[in-house]
């Protein structure tokens, strides 16, 4: 009984060579009870990270509506009926004058997405210009903006875009479920030609959109199992948006969103893993569940894409409260 116990708590060994997760393995970490799998996380989350630190990014949409992919859980797309205004393209000085906001505000990154399939040459242009004028503020850039050639790494990386977000959103298997328009395929090619050309990966996905268990673990396989994992990974919980077709489904329960925030940080130790999208709809204590379970980054004001996000007052409250501190400023 003792050695029992004494093997379900035993640190485990974090990666000198990179790690290979099966579905089973990262399944069965899903079903270890609630308390082993959350000492599991923190360990590995404090031998990588000073568990107080939380890395802020901040979003801004910069091509709303209107979006040419099928995509069931989001109201940008030309599929749904969700109320989203399709607009055009930000200006750059709109972009630098919300980024600048954000860093005001305590932001390090800032996120710049767009309701794209991909982008077009002329699209690309603008967002050259958008991501040197962000960089210039001293911040970090991010952006997603759907599909890229080689072509098109190679000319955000020379702008300075230091992390590209291009989600596998769920398991291979239950991908056709929700998405028609794209493959899976398609997906890991981008994020293939971002690696190559030397930009940091963020990649995550959707976890509440009616999977069941071994495709969640699907997903944090498909993930943890990328030679390198992402530097970044955003576990976003659905956002349920009137007019697109995942808007009825069952609510997930708030502990396995935990759980997978602790499974991600278990496979992907060095990885910034977000708490996403969701978190308007979460109370405090759920969100510190998740920072306990390894979740060390955020996004940050009180829009994402087109819902909501808590405010910048709501969460300097809770990070006041629990301590913790965006990770640039040491305490
Ligand atoms: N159009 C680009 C693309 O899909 O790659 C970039 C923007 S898209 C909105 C970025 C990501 O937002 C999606 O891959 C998905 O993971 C997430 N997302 C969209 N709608 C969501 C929702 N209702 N709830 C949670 N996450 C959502
Ligand atoms: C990510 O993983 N989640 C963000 C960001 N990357 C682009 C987007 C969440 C969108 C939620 C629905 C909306 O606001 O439109
Ligand atoms: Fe378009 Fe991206 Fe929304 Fe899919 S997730 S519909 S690609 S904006």
């Amino acid at each position: 009984m003792q050695t029992q116990t004494i093997e379900f708590i035993r640190p485990v060994q974090t990666k000198v060579t990179p790690q290979r997760w099966s579905v089973e393995a990262v399944e069965e970490l899903f079903k270890l009870p609630f308390a082993d799998l959350m000492f599991r996380a923190q360990q590995i989350h404090r031998e990588h990270f000073d568990p107080n630190a939380v890395q802020l990014s901040t979003l801004l949409s910069i091509k709303t509506g209107g979006c040419s992919e099928d995509c069931g859980y989001c109201p940008q797309s030309a599929f749904h009926s969700a109320g989203v205004e399709n607009r055009k393209m930000l200006d750059v000085s709109e972009v630098v004058k919300a980024a600048k906001a954000a860093q005001d505000a305590g932001a390090g990154r800032f996120c710049m997405g767009a309701a794209w399939r991909e982008p077009s040459k002329e699209d690309m242009e603008s967002v050259v210009e958008m991501v040197k004028a962000v960089r210039g503020l001293g911040m970090e850039t991010c952006a997603t903006l759907g599909m890229l050639n080689d072509e098109q790494t190679e000319q955000l990386r020379q702008a300075g875009l230091d992390y590209y977000n291009h989600n596998l959103d769920t398991a291979p298997e239950f991908y056709g479920d929700i998405i028609s328009t794209r493959d899976y395929q398609d997906r890991i090619d981008t994020l293939e030609r971002v690696r190559k050309a030397g930009m940091h990966v963020c990649s995550g996905g959707i976890v509440g959109m009616g999977e069941n268990l071994t495709q969640r673990a699907g997903l944090v396989a498909q993930l943890a199992n990328m030679e390198p994992y992402p530097e970044s990974v955003p576990i976003n919980n659905l956002v349920k948006v009137e007019g697109t077709p995942l808007a009825d489904t069952a609510d997930l329960d708030p502990l396995d969103f935990v759980r997978t925030i602790a499974v991600a940080r278990i496979t992907m130790p060095t990885a910034r893993v977000r708490l996403s999208a969701g978190r308007q709809q979460m109370s405090d204590a759920v969100q510190a569940l998740c920072f306990l379970a390894g979740a060390n980054s955020i996004f940050y004001g009180d829009q994402l894409l087109t819902t909501g996000n808590p405010d910048v007052e709501r969460d300097r409250a809770l990070m006041d409260k629990l301590g913790m501190y965006p990770f640039a400023e040491k305490h």
